[in-house]
Order: C-alpha cells, then sequence, then structure tokens
C-alpha cells in the first residue's frame, strides 16, 4: 500500500533541507492571551525559488474557536469547516464546530514582495500555557512550500529550515498553584516477550486533525533464532501498519513492510523517525505530549505483547529520560 497524503509532512523535515537560509514565513502578534480573541497575520516573506505565491493554505490549531479570514482583494477565500477536537463555550453557547482551514487563492505575491494573510479567531479551553502552530502551505505554480516544522522544547525555531508559524497562548490566571506532575513522567519500562527485549516506546503529539501519526520502538532479539515483527494494533488507530521508507528516485516514500520487519539473532533494530515505523491511521484522537498510548505488536515466533508508547513532542528523536532511576 503506497501512502501520498502522509509523506508530505515526513517530506517538509526530511526533504526540504536543501538551499538558502529564507526569512521565515511569521506571525503577529507572537502572544495572546487565553479567551482573547486575536486577529493572527502571517506573512509570506518570499516566494518559491524566484517563482510568485499564487496560494497560501493556513491550518488553524484546535483552540483558535469561530475563525473567519479577513477578506482580501485580487484573491478567491475557500474555508474548510469541521468539528472541533472539544467543545467550547462562546458568549454562553456551546461551540463545537467551525473553520479548520483557510486557503487564498488567484492572487500573485512576487518573489521580491511580501504579504499578510489575516485571520481571527478567538482563544479558547488554554487552561496551560501553549505554543499554537499555523502550518501555511505556499504554492507557486507547481512549486510549495509547507511550513510545517515544531521546535522541540529547547530547540530554536529559527534554526528549523521551515518551522511552522506559532502564537504563544498564555493560560488563564487561576487559582491554586500549578501542577507540573504530569511533565515529569518517566520513560515507559522495557517489557520482555520470549526472547526479545521490547524498549524505548515513543510517540510523537500530532498537530490537530491529524489523520496520521508515529510509533517508535527498540527491539533487541536476545535468543539464537531470528523473529519477525508481523503486526502492530492500537486502540488509538483504526489501523496500525508497519511501515518502511524508500529513495524513488528523489522522493522519499514509505510503504507498508511487506514482510515485516526481521529482528535477526542477537541483534538489535530500532524503529524511529525517518527509518521504519509504526504508522498510525485513521487516528481516532489527537496524540498528546506527556500522555501514553497502549500498542500491541505481534512477532512471527514470540507472539503478541503490548508495550506503552509516551508521546514526545512532535520532533522527538526519543522518549524523555527516565530521571527517576537517577540518583536516589
Ligand atoms: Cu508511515
Amino acid at each position: 500500500m503506497n501512502i501520498t497524503f502522509p509523506i508530505a509532512a515526513f517530506a517538509a523535515s526530511t526533504l526540504m533541507l536543501a538551499g538558502p537560509a529564507f526569512a521565515h514565513a511569521t506571525l503577529s502578534p507572537t502572544t495572546a492571551a487565553n479567551g482573547a480573541t486575536v486577529k493572527v497575520a502571517i506573512a509570506i516573506p518570499h516566494g518559491c525559488d524566484g517563482a510568485p505565491t499564487d496560494t497560501v493554505s493556513i491550518a488553524l490549531p484546535e483552540g483558535f474557536v469561530s475563525a473567519k479570514p479577513m477578506v482580501k482583494a485580487g484573491w478567491t477565500i475557500e474555508i474548510s469547516k469541521g468539528d472541533y477536537q472539544k467543545s467550547y463555550e462562546l458568549h454562553g453557547e456551546p461551540v463545537t464546530s467551525g473553520a479548520l482551514a483557510v486557503t487564498w487563492a488567484g492572487g500573485s505575491v512576487p518573489d521580491d514582495q511580501f504579504d499578510e494573510f489575516v485571520v481571527q479567531g478567538s482563544l479558547q479551553g488554554f487552561d496551560a500555557d501553549a505554543s499554537l502552530p499555523f502550518v501555511v502551505t505556499q504554492k507557486c505554480g507547481s512549486a510549495s512550500v509547507v511550513w510545517d516544522q515544531i521546535a522541540a522544547p529547547g530547540e530554536n525555531a529559527h534554526a528549523l529550515e521551515h518551522p511552522a508559524p506559532t502564537l504563544a497562548v498564555t493560560a488563564a490566571a487561576t487559582a491554586g498553584e500549578h501542577d507540573h506532575g504530569a511533565m515529569t513522567m518517566a520513560a515507559p519500562a522495557s517489557v520482555t516477550v520470549g526472547a526479545l527485549e521490547i524498549s524505548n516506546g515513543f510517540s510523537r503529539a500530532t498537530l490537530p486533525n491529524a489523520p496520521v501519526g508515529g510509533g517508535y520502538v527498540t527491539i533487541t532479539n536476545t535468543g539464537a533464532e531470528a523473529d519477525r515483527l508481523v503486526g502492530a494494533a492500537s486502540p488509538v488507530a483504526g489501523v496500525a501498519q508497519i511501515h518502511e521508507m524508500k529513495m524513488e528516485g528523489d522522493l522519499m516514500k514509505m510503504n507498508e513492510a511487506p514482510d515485516g520487519v526481521e529482528i535477526p539473532a542477537g541483534a538489535t533494530v530500532a524503529l524511529k523517525p525517518g527509518g521504519l515505523h509504526i504508522m498510525f491511521m485513521q487516528l481516532k484522537q489527537p496524540l498528546v505530549q506527556g500522555t501514553r498510548i497502549p500498542l500491541t505488536l505481534t512477532f512471527e515466533k514470540a507472539g503478541s505483547v503490548e508495550v506503552e508508547l509516551s508521546v514526545e513532542s512532535p520532533a522527538a528523536k526519543g522518549p524523555a529520560e527516565d530521571h527517576s532511576m537517577h540518583g536516589g
């Protein structure tokens, strides 16, 4: 099975690394408070390799409620509407659906000029400070630039090639003290089935309304016989597949691994971002950083085993370190 849609998100972070440093797509204002109605202006700083920009799409993050794009002379606007992940209360009325994405098309922004695309919305439901990515896709004829990279905690977004413009949301002041307990959760313990040891289980937080997510584990075969990972399942996804990445010409493509993944005797095989992975499709809920999700892995010889994946930042390369195991 050949997946064409999710590769766009992977490609943006893995393939579009060439080329000179550009000014990035930016957003203003840079901060706003929970509960505020905010007019977000996204600036497109340049075309695509010299070609003028003719289409700009913005995916609106969860919690940016009752959004409306600003009319723009010379451009047509298409609003994609749907259900929010949560229900919000606005002016005493429940709000459960609205604009999820906006596309401006038909205009032209030459490469040596910039323009702004404005959408207004109400910030709702933030009881902790949050960084809201507005993923922007900019098209110039057949070329395109996707601004979808998200900085990991402590990482500088300006160091990324195509960072998503982000709005820092400050939580409403709440009575009592903040609870940071959930932020220091230990990494899942390793699990043994037969001669196999499965460790380092993690996933990455998904953007609101993302249809897919990835799962990663490290499998060590301590036995004298090879085994094979042949199946995966999780209640968070309608379908979970074992995927491999392959170059086809200049394009990195991912496909379902037809024979699963061999775990040779005495070997360690790591499923990791950019390589072999478990693909969660038909996600039933967003994967939220700081939570855990169950994953059942099925091996040809060792049978089935359930492991836990810790959900890390969207850019995580591994599970958070388990600080509870140190010192003492
Ligand atoms: Cu995949």
